[in-house]
């Protein structure tokens, strides 16, 4: 913001906008600016630092979810309404500066799905990607495009767009798991489809791990052609990306700012795992502290193993297993690890590399 006379700051915050212009002149202008809004005409200068603005301006804070206080909110929904009749029992994770948009931050969406031993969350199919992130549970499985994987605590999951997906709990107790999804992007293209399938489940045409044999050992089927951006594989297994996390930190030293921070690829093309949607798993060491990072992404954060605190911005937040938390575009965080700590984290990054807007910001380097 520029200083005009000390006027603009009291009218931005009057009428919601950040005009750069002398506002005592202002009022000698509405005849028109009234005139002009009949013809669907509207003034740029009241409003062009509101539109670009010097740099970030999130309206996502940074918050917290703990785990512990919200799993009875979770098993009290299983009571009120089944998965089949939700369609997907998710109670959304709505960031406390973005109230009723269904955001975690400005441009994703986060919810937590419950799904008890017996049911189904029946077939659709969306433009929306998704990522589903294992928090609790066993035995329960997804179905994508026609081939189930089973899922358990840690696993990092993938829905395409437009695939067919129906998930179901085969085993005896509830599964709890973190939905990622990016249909605020898709909205603001207003590209949005979506289409039920008749019918609980879509048949299956693919054996139980058929995806994992083609494309998670390094290894692609000769001439195989791949149409789509987002990776082949659909479950990221915890097991081998906590044995990946481990072996790299026996031999290399931690980062400063990410200590060891792995990022899910695409064996296609060694991009991002999705199209729309960053992914990593971080390990940070017991004792060790990460240096203050920004960057314009705003970040999930899931906690799978170990307990710390994390500094973001002017606030703190102590965390432990099963927690999530965000952090907002350009708001400088650290974290700091009393036990072994491992987080799952997803973010737009992917999307601002494309559209060639990524920034990040090393404060003190
Ligand atoms: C969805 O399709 C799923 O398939 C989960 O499990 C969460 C949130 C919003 C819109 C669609 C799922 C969702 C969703």
């Amino acid at each position: 913001m520029k200083p005009d006379g000390g006027v603009h700051d009291q009218a931005g915050a009057l009428a919601g906008i950040v005009p750069s212009v002398n506002l005592a002149a202002e009022p000698g202008r509405m005849d028109f600016y009234e005139r002009a809004s009949r013809h669907n005409l509207a003034p740029l200068w009241r409003v062009l630092h509101g539109l670009v603005t010097d740099q970030p301006a999130p309206r996502c804070v940074a918050a917290m979810w703990r785990y512990e206080e919200i799993r009875p909110y979770l098993m009290e929904a299983c009571r009120l309404i089944s998965a089949e009749e939700a369609e997907r029992r998710v109670l959304v994770l709505e960031n406390p500066g973005l109230p009723g948009e269904s955001r975690i931050t400005q441009s994703l969406f986060a919810g937590l799905q419950i799904i008890l031993p017996g049911e189904i969350a029946p077939a659709h199919k969306h433009t929306a990607s998704a990522l589903r992130f294992i928090v609790e549970g066993r035995n329960a499985y997804t179905a994508v495009a026609g081939e189930r994987t089973m899922m358990e605590a840690g696993d990092f999951v993938i829905t395409p767009s437009m695939t067919w997906h129906d998930h179901g709990n085969e085993g005896d107790a509830p599964m709890v798991w973190l939905d990622g999804l990016d249909m605020h992007i898709v909205n603001l293209m207003c590209a949005s489809f979506r289409e039920g399938y008749p019918g609980k489940s879509h048949p299956l045409d693919r054996p139980e791990g058929a995806a994992a044999a083609e494309a998670g050992h390094n290894l692609l089927p000769v001439d195989q052609e791949y149409g789509s951006q987002t990776t082949p594989i659909f479950n990221y297994p915890y097991r081998r990306t906590r044995e990946a996390l481990d072996a790299l930190a026996r031999f290399r030293p931690a980062d400063a700012w990410h200590a060891y921070k792995m990022k899910y690829i695409n064996p296609v093309n060694g991009g991002w795992a999705m199209p729309t949607m960053s992914t990593w798993m971080q390990l940070i060491p017991a004792g060790y502290a990460t240096a203050p990072y920004r960057s314009t992404d705003s970040a999930v954060f899931a906690v799978v193993e170990g307990r710390g605190s994390s500094r973001i911005g002017a606030q703190s937040f102590d965390w432990g297993p099963r927690d999530i938390f965000v952090a907002p575009s350009w708001v400088a965080h650290e974290h700091a690890a009393a036990s072994d700590a491992v987080i799952f984290i997803y973010s737009d990054r992917v999307v601002q590399e494309k559209l060639d807007f990524w920034r990040e910001d090393k404060p003190g380097a």
